[in-house]
C-alpha cells in the first residue's frame, strides 16, 4: 500500500502538500504526514499524482526529517562570545537579536554609506517567497550592495540566450520519444534524478543514450556509452560535429534556411573545424567525432540533455553556444522528443514580480552590483581587490578604477547559502570572514562553516515549517508548499526575519507588514501573462502543483518562433559582436591551459600548476549523497560518501607511487587541501575527480577542494570556473 493510502485512512493524522526547496531540476512534489496531537511530522514521500516526481523523493529528501528534527538544528538566536569563526555563541532572545544587528547596521550605514552592506545567498531554497522575497525589500530599501547571482549556472545561460533566445527547451516527459539522446555534462542519476525514468522509457523504445563526461559517473555507467572528453572543451566538440553535419550536407536545409540566421557564416567557420582538430582539444578520436555527428543527424528525434558541467570552465559559455546551434542545425526541434534542455526557467520570465521583490524601495538608487563569485575580494581591504569583485559580465563592461569601487565591505548578511565551504577561492573568503571588523549575520538551519564565523546566528525554518511558492526549472510545474509542522524551537522564515530586521531599523512601509501567506496570494493574483492562466491560488492550495499553460506536446521551436532579436537561431549574432564577443561559435579553451593568465595575486613565487605539464585538471562535482554543501554534515550522508575522495586514473596514480587509499596532498597556486586516492579507470587519464561539497570541519585538514579553485570569470555571465583547474597531486 502507498504511504498516501496508509496515512489517509488514520484520522489521528493530517496530510500536508509541499515541495522541495532544493537547487535540483526536479522540484519534487512531497507530502507529509503529520500527527495532529503531538504536531510532529511522521513521515514524508513524494506525490505519485505528479507527472515528474512520480512517488519518489531523492535519497536525500527522503529523509528530511531528520534534517528537520537533527538534534544540531539551530532553535534560537545566537551572539558570539568566542573570538571570531571560534563557532562559539550565547543564547540570547529575538527581540535582543533584532535591536542589536538593526543597530549596528544602522551605525554601519552612517558611516560608510548602505553599500558598505553586502547581501550574500544562493539557493539553499528556491521558493519565491523564501529565497529572495521579503530579503529583496529589505536591502533594497537600505540601498544595500547588489550581489551578482552567479555562482552556477550563468555562463551557460548566456551561451544559451544569444543562440536560441530563452532559457527554454524540450519538457522531460517528451525525452521519452527521443531515439538518441546525448547526457552532456551531466550526471543525470545523481543531480536530475527524475529524468531518468523518460530516458528509460525511450531505450524501451530503442533509443541509445550517450553520456559525454570525463568521469563514467553512475550515469555514464547506466547509458549504452561513455564518452569521455577532457574537461572544458566541449566547444570544440561541438564544432568538430557541426563540420561533418555540414560537409556530409546532412543538416537540414529547409529548417535552417527558414529558421535560422547566419549559416552560411557558419559554414565558412566550420572549414576550421575538421574533426581531427577536435580530437587533439577533446581527446576524442576524430572517427568516434564523425560517427557521432553522422548518428546525431540522421536519428530522430534526437535530444540532448545538457547541463551545468560544462559551464564551469572559462569558456564554457561559448560551449554551451556551440552545442545549442546544434538542434537547429539538424532540424531536432520539430519532433516531440528533439532539441535540447539546459533549464526551462525562462518560462518563468514573464512573471511580474515587482510587486513581490518591491524595485521602487530602491527609489531611483542604483546600488553597486558585486560579483558573487569573488567574496574573497569583495571582502578585502585592498581597493584594487574590491573593484575587481564588481559585477562586468561582458568583455564591453568595465570594472571601476580602485578609486571609484566604493566602500569597503563592513556588513555581510547570509541566507540560504553557505559560502566559506561552496565559494571559490577558499582562503580568501576566509581571510574576509575572519576580519574583526566585519559584522557578520547568518540565517541558517545549522552551523555551518559560514555560521562559525558570524556574530550573531539566527535560526531558520525549514520548508516543513514555512509557506512558499516553489519554482521550479526542470519541468513545468510550479508547487506551493505548505506549512506542515509548527516551527522548531524559535525558528522563523528567512521571511519573517527580514520583515523583523526591517521593523527593527524603523522601515514603514506596508511591505514589512504583510504575512507569507497574503504576499504569496497577491504575488499569484498579479500574474496576467497567459503562460500563467492556469496558475492560480485555488489551484494551488487544491492540487498543490499546477502545470503552466502551455500546450502538449510542447514544440517550442517546431516552427521557429525563437525569442531572439532575429526571431531565429542565431548561428550569427550581432548581440555577441555588440557585447565584444566573437559572433560566430568558436572554441574558447580553459584558463588553466593558457598559462599564466590567471588574475589572481597569489603567485607568491609558488609552482603554476596551470604552466607545468606534471599538473593535471582537477573537476570537483556533486558527490551523490550531498545537496552542494547540503546534506554532507549529517551523518546518514557523510557515511555514505565514506571521505573526502580524490579520483585518480590508474596511469596517473602510478607514475607518483600513489596506490588506492593513499593519503594524498593536492595543491596549487591558490592552497592546498588533503583527500584520500580512489584509484579508478573511471575518470580519465590526465584528470582527477573530487566530489563535494564536504563541510570544511568534516574534513580531515579542515579545508575542501575550494583552497583550489579560482574566482576567476568565466568568459560569460561573469560564472565560477569551478572546474578550471590545475593541481599537483603526491602523497602526503
Ligand atoms: N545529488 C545532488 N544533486 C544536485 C546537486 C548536488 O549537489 N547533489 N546540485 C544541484 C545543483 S546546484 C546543480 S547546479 C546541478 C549540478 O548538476 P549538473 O548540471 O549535472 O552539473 P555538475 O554535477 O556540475 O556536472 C555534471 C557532470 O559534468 C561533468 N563535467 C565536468 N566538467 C566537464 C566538461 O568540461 N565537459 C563535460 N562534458 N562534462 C564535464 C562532471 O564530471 C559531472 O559528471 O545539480 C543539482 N542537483
Ligand atoms: N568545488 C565546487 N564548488 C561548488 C560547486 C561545485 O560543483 N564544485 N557547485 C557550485 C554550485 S552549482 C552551487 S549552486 C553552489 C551552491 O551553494 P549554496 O547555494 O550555498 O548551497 P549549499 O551549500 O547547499 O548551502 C545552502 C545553505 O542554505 C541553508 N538553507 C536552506 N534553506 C534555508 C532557508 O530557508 N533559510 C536559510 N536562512 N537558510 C537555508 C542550508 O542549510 C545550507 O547551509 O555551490 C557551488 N560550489
Ligand atoms: S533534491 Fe531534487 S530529486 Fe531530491 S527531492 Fe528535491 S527536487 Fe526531488
Ligand atoms: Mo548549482
Amino acid at each position: 500500500m502507498s504511504k498516501l493510502a496508509l496515512y489517509e485512512k488514520n484520522p489521528a493524522v493530517r496530510i500536508v502538500t509541499g515541495a522541495c526547496p532544493h537547487d535540483c531540476p526536479d522540484t519534487c512534489s512531497w507530502q507529509i504526514a503529520v500527527d495532529k496531537k503531538s504536531e510532529r511530522a511522521l513521515d514524508i514521500w513524494g506525490r505519485a499524482d505528479h507527472p515528474v516526481t512520480q512517488g519518489t523523493l531523492c535519497g536525500k529528501v527522503d529523509r528530511y526529517l531528520e534534517r528537520v528534527y537533527h538534534a544540531d538544528r539551530l532553535t534560537h538566536p545566537l551572539r558570539r562570545v568566542g573570538p571570531k569563526g571560534s563557532g562559539r555563541f550565547e543564547r540570547i532572545s529575538w527581540r535582543e537579536a533584532l535591536a542589536e544587528i538593526a543597530a549596528r547596521l544602522q551605525g554601519i550605514i552612517n558611516e560608510w554609506g548602505p553599500e558598505a552592506v553586502l547581501p550574500y545567498a544562493y539557493a539553499g531554497t528556491m521558493g519565491f517567497l523564501q529565497q529572495h522575497g521579503i530579503s529583496n525589500r529589505f536591502f533594497q530599501q537600505m540601498g544595500a550592495s547588489r550581489l551578482a547571482y552567479t555562482i552556477c549556472s550563468e555562463a551557460g545561460f548566456e551561451g544559451y540566450l544569444y543562440t536560441i533566445g530563452s532559457t527554454i527547451g524540450i519538457e522531460p516527459e517528451d525525452y521519452a520519444h527521443a531515439r538518441l539522446i546525448l547526457i552532456w555534462g551531466s550526471n543525470t542519476l545523481t543531480s536530475n534524478l527524475h529524468l531518468w525514468p523518460f530516458i528509460q522509457d525511450a531505450r524501451k523504445q530503442g533509443a541509445r543514450v550517450i553520456v559525454i563526461d570525463p568521469a563514467r559517473t553512475r550515469t555514464a555507467r547506466a547509458a549504452d556509452e561513455w564518452l569521455p572528453i577532457r574537461p572544458g572543451t566541449d566547444g570544440a566538440l561541438a564544432l568538430g560535429m557541426m563540420h561533418e553535419i555540414v560537409n556530409a550536407d546532412l543538416h537540414d536545409k529547409e529548417y535552417v534556411a527558414a529558421h535560422t540566421v547566419g549559416f552560411e557564416q557558419l559554414a565558412e567557420r566550420l572549414q576550421e573545424w575538421p574533426p581531427q582538430r577536435a580530437a587533439r582539444i577533446t581527446g576524442i578520436p576524430a572517427e568516434r567525432i564523425r560517427e557521432l555527428a553522422r548518428d546525431y543527424a540522421a536519428t530522430r528525434p534526437a535530444a540532448i540533455r545538457v547541463n551545468y558541467g560544462l559551464q564551469r570552465h572559462y569558456g564554457g559559455g561559448m560551449a554551451m553556444r556551440n552545442i545549442t546551434c546544434l538542434p537547429a542545425l539538424i532540424g531536432a526541434w520539430r519532433e516531440q522528443g528533439g532539441g535540447i534542455q539546459l533549464s526551462v526557467s525562462g518560462q518563468l520570465r514573464h512573471l511580474e514580480k515587482s510587486g513581490l521583490e518591491r524595485p521602487d524601495l530602491l527609489a531611483g538608487r542604483i546600488p553597486r552590483t558585486i560579483n558573487m563569485n569573488r567574496l574573497g575580494d569583495a571582502l578585502s581591504l585592498d581597493r584594487t581587490r574590491l573593484a575587481a569583485s564588481h559585477y562586468a559580465p561582458r568583455p564591453v563592461d568595465r570594472k571601476p578604477a580602485p578609486d571609484d569601487a566604493g566602500p569597503p565591505v563592513k556588513a555581510l548578511i547570509v541566507y540560504n547559502s553557505n559560502p566559506a565551504a561552496v565559494a571559490p577561492d577558499q582562503s580568501s573568503v576566509q581571510a574576509g570572514l575572519a576580519r574583526e571588523d566585519l559584522f557578520t549575520v547568518v540565517l541558517e538551519h545549522f552551523q555551518t562553516d559560514t555560521a562559525d564565523y558570524a556574530d550573531y546566528l539566527l535560526p531558520a525554518t525549514t520548508q516543513a515549517e514555512h509557506w512558499d511558492l516553489q519554482r521550479m526549472y526542470g519541468h513545468h510545474f510550479l508547487a506551493l508548499n505548505r506549512p506542515a509542522i509548527p516551527t522548531v524551537g524559535a525558528a522563523r522564515p528567512n521571511s519573517a526575519i527580514f520583515r523583523g530586521l526591517a521593523q527593527a531599523m524603523g522601515y514603514t512601509d506596508s511591505g514589512f507588514y504583510e504575512d507569507d501567506e497574503t504576499i504569496l496570494r497577491n504575488f499569484i493574483e498579479a500574474q496576467h501573462h497567459p503562460l500563467y492562466e492556469t496558475v492560480t491560488w485555488e489551484a494551488l492550495l487544491e492540487k498543490g502543483f499546477v502545470r503552466l499553460n502551455l500546450p502538449q506536446p510542447y514544440l517550442p521551436f517546431a516552427e521557429g518562433n525563437f525569442p531572439t532579436p532575429s526571431g531565429k537561431c542565431e548561428f550569427y549574432s550581432e548581440r555577441m559582436a555588440q557585447d565584444g564577443y566573437d559572433p560566430l561559435p568558436t572554441y574558447t579553451p580553459p584558463k588553466s591551459e593558457e598559462g599564466g593568465t590567471r588574475s589572481e595575486e597569489k603567485e607568491n613565487g609558488s609552482v603554476q600548476a596551470e604552466q607545468d605539464p606534471h599538473s593535471l585538471a582537477c573537476i570537483s562535482p556533486p558527490a551523490h549523497s550531498f545537496l552542494n554543501s547540503s546534506f554532507s554534515h549529517l551523518e546518514r550522508f557523510r557515511g555514505r560518501e565514506r571521505e573526502p575522495l580524490l579520483w585518480i586514473h590508474p596511469h596517473d596514480a602510478s607514475v607518483r607511487r600513489i596506490e588506492e587509499g593513499a593519503w594524498l596532498r593536492v595543491w596549487n597556486e591558490l592552497g592546498e587541501v588533503e583527500l584520500t586516492a580512489r584509484v579508478t579507470e573511471e575518470i580519465m587519464a590526465g584528470t582527477v575527480l573530487a566530489p563535494g561539497i564536504w563541510w570544511n570541519k568534516h574534513s580531515p585538514d579542515g579545508r575542501n577542494v575550494n583552497q583550489l579553485t579560482p574566482q576567476d570569470e568565466t568568459d560569460m555571465g561573469a560564472s565560477a570556473s569551478f572546474y578550471d583547474v590545475r593541481v599537483f597531486v603526491e602523497p602526503a
